[in-house]
């Protein structure tokens, strides 16, 4: 109980019983004072409003049912510190040769390459995608005698039709264009990912094929590294760093686009990602924003909580959904 009552303070503690291991229950009167004490103890000076209290009342409560089993205080408590003190890794999306200058270059392309450099330095964790086409793969136009950048109906190996951009040949395993920008820092301690491996299958995410069928491994190796956000940069904003940056939050991810350090093949497509971004919960912030590695205050800690009480809704929607409840 030592670990308990380091985060707990005991006039919180209704029916507590002395002697099992069970300390009992905290109830929604305390509400208010709990949540000050546990956040004044990370911020002394940070305020909560009425709404703050509710949001980490609801984080803590995770049964409903006004009170709070003193053991998953604990295990709330412990889980809201974790994921903010998890570290935060900036992802380089594709930034290769054929993007920047090659058979696909976006436009302005290698600003995104020097405002990523810079950003190098904010943090811990670096991880880079690299588009790694087979010759065969099917969203290049020449495998299809179609008209570069028009769309094609594909057949899916499930059975299923997907619309693909039919884009010039890039990014094929082992060419020049596949290669990093030569002005890239990459570090050995990086971790690179290389997606579109595939030929039957397009890959704009990092993080699944665009049938969402299949999942690399970035997932866990970010875990692995202790990561809790990503901050996505590089090429192209419209495509393969906004869907990583959306799938980011799937994989539950708090997830950033640094608008600064992307660019975007054209107009139309920028926004309607820009678009479906916002709808899924992706901050847009600039280079200027990104914090250094920092310890956490109350303002974040509040912040992180509000994150992962819509997290924990909207998997107890999935799961009422899934059970027809
Ligand atoms: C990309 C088109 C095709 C990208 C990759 O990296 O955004 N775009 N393959
Ligand atoms: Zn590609």
């Amino acid at each position: 109980m030592a670990m308990l009552s380091a985060i707990c303070p005991h006039q919180y503690i209704g029916a507590r019983t002395e002697s099992s291991e069970h300390a009992g229950f905290i109830d929604a009167s305390s509400k208010s004072s709990l949540a000050t004490d546990l956040f004044q103890r990370i911020d002394k000076n940070y305020v909560l409003t009425e709404e703050d209290v509710e949001t980490v009342w609801r984080l803590l409560d995770r049964m409903g049912e006004e009170k709070i089993d003193v053991d998953a205080l604990k295990r709330g408590f412990r889980e809201l510190l974790t994921h903010r003190t998890g570290k935060r890794a900036l992802l380089l999306v594709d930034l290769q040769n054929d993007f920047v200058d090659g058979s696909l270059a976006v436009p302005d392309g290698y600003a995104a390459v020097t405002n990523s450099n810079a950003l190098r330095h904010k943090f811990e964790v670096v991880a880079c995608t690299r588009d790694w086409h087979p010759a065969d793969h099917c969203s290049f136009a020449d495998n299809h005698g179609a008209e570069v950048f028009s769309t094609k109906s594909l057949p899916l190996p499930d059975g299923t039709t997907i619309d693909q951009v039919m884009w010039p040949r890039h990014c094929v395993q082992g060419t020049y264009g596949a290669d990093f920008h030569p002005d890239l820092e990459v570090m050995p301690s990086d971790y690179v990912l290389d997606k579109g491996l595939n030929s039957k299958v397009d890959s704009y995410s990092g993080f699944f094929d665009n049938m969402k069928g299949n999942e690399t491994p970035l997932r866990k190796e970010l875990r692995a590294r202790g990561v809790s956000e990503v901050y996505c940069v590089g090429l192209a904003y419209d495509f393969c760093v906004g869907s990583t940056a959306v799938d980011a939050v799937d994989c539950g991810f708090v997830s950033y686009l640094v608008e600064d350090c992307c660019r975007a093949v054209n107009h139309d497509t920028k926004d309607q990602m820009t678009t479906k971004l916002k709808a899924k919960g992706v901050s847009l912030c600039t280079s200027k924003q990104v914090p250094l590695p920092m310890r956490p205050s109350g303002a974040h800690c509040i912040e992180m909580a509000k994150r992962l009480v819509s997290l924990r809704e909207g998997l107890r929607k999935g799961e009422k959904k899934k059970t027809g409840a």
